[in-house]
């Protein structure tokens, strides 16, 4: 299996974390995505159309995009996604959650302030994108102020999911001092077994 990824992603870190847990082995391969490698004719045709990391590449050819889509193929049958059915539907509803109301903010003002750098356009979009990360941070807190993980007792993807870009939101300028639920998941979460950070590779 090879991960194409860009190490300070946290969409690609998803993935390597969920790989590291469930012990399974991968090479990765890399890419600067600041200097637009992954929007080359190569990379659109043979690895993802729209030009973006993370993608896994399996051993029989088939190419999976999509962080959390890539989560969910690979939780499949393990632990790490409820056999119940309503708590699959939770664990779901919080990836759609991940990719709507948080990603496109808190990952976005990380990538501005620490990643890439802003954009031209960025100045003006800056007090939606923060109000909107603080929105979806609330929304986190209220399920973490008294539960320890996302869904049900015990981690699954949905906490993946959600770690990647909120343990380093702090990184686009948001203060994470006012979250003291989210600040004991994150701690729960970076002392699982076989914990990796995020700059870690296989
Ligand atoms: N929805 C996608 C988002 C992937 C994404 O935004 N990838 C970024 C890095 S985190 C990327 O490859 N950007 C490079 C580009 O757009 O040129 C996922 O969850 O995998």
């Amino acid at each position: 299996m090879i991960l194409h990824d860009f190490l300070p992603s946290g969409n690609g870190y998803k993935i390597r974390l969920l790989l590291r847990f469930l012990g399974q082995e991968f090479s990765l391969t890399e890419y600067d995505i600041t200097k637009g490698e992954t929007r080359n004719d190569d990379f659109l045709s043979k690895i993802n159309p729209v030009g973006r990391i993370p993608a896994l590449e399996f051993d029989d050819g088939h190419v999976l995009v999509e962080s959390n889509s890539v989560l969910l193929f690979l939780a499949d049958g393990t632990s790490w996604l409820p056999t119940d059915k309503w708590q699959r539907a939770a664990v779901t509803q919080w990836l759609f959650f991940e990719q709507y109301e948080h990603e496109p903010n808190v990952a976005v003002l990380r990538a501005w302030f620490s990643v890439k750098g802003m954009p031209d356009y960025g100045k003006a979009l800056l007090p939606i994108k923060q109000a909107g990360a603080k929105n979806a941070l609330a929304i986190m807190e209220s399920r973490l102020a008294d539960h320890d993980w996302l869904v049900g007792d015990q981690c699954s993807i949905a906490d993946i999911a959600l770690y990647a870009y909120t343990h380093v939101a702090d990184e686009g300028g948001i203060d994470m001092s006012i979250y003291p639920g989210i600040g004991r998941w994150l701690a729960r979460f970076a002392a699982l077994p076989d914990y990796v950070p995020i700059t870690w590779k296989p």
